[in-house]
């Protein structure tokens, strides 16, 4: 279908909206929630909750446009057989990855704290990709399911900027997926690290893609037309 064009940096990044999927990465209880996985690294949560706003009007736009949305969750089995020990002794927690916390085992899958938040929550046929790292393909379908879909262009919100969401990003365009990052819709517990990796994505030519806002992304949104996508 007609091709559209969000105003971006480096430079406008044109997409076909039947092959562009909106990637939510990981707004989970554990890291936009007290009592989490965020809070037992040291982490001040507040600092990202200015993200939910703006990625629940992208997630609207994207839904009115009828284009592919997926949801991805960091977390781990119950038995954390597939948590790497490194993972689990990095940071010597008091209350660490499967350890008890307000939310349930923390980063744990089927525990409170380890789900989407209520006002981001997936609606109907939307995957959710469960992830054991920073970087939503490694170990993951998610890769089978872009390519199954066709997607070429990924629209990426979620947290944290500098950890999953870079992790991601990179991955993603070493598979030739272009990557454009709204910049308030993506979060740190760092403001200088937030700044510095949207920096990092649109340096060099958009070495690892492209950085827009919200308000960009629901007006390029806007001009799809749904029945087509
Ligand atoms: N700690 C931190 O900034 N992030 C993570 O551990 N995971 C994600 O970014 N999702």
């Amino acid at each position: 279908m007609a091709k559209i064009t969000i105003d971006a940096e480096p430079y406008p990044l044109e997409f076909d909206p039947a092959r562009t999927a909106l990637l939510m990465i990981d707004m989970q209880r554990d890291f936009v929630e007290a009592g989490g996985f965020g809070e037992m690294l040291g982490n001040d949560v507040s600092l990202l909750r200015s993200t939910i706003e703006p990625c629940q009007r992208v997630l609207e736009a994207a839904r009115a446009a009828g284009i592919s949305i997926i949801h991805t969750r960091e977390g781990h089995r119950a038995d954390l057989t597939d948590a790497p020990p490194s993972k689990l002794a990095r940071g010597k927690l008091e209350v660490g990855i499967g350890a008890q916390g307000p939310m349930g085992r923390v980063l744990v899958r089927g525990e409170h704290g380890h789900d989407i938040i209520p006002e981001l929550y997936p609606q109907g046929d939307e995957p959710v990709v469960d992830k054991p790292g920073k970087g939503a393909f490694y170990e993951t379908d998610l890769h089978l399911i872009l390519q199954n879909r066709s997607i070429a262009s990924l629209i990426v919100c979620g947290v944290t900027t500098e950890v999953c969401v870079h992790t991601t990003v990179r991955e993603a365009n070493d598979r030739g997926y272009e990557c454009v990052v709204l910049s308030d819709c993506v979060g740190s517990y760092f403001p200088e690290f937030q700044r510095v990796a949207l920096e990092m994505i649109k340096a060099q030519g958009g070495i690892f893609g492209w950085v827009s806002d919200s308000a960009t992304a629901v007006s390029a949104l806007g001009k799809v037309k749904p029945e087509a996508a």
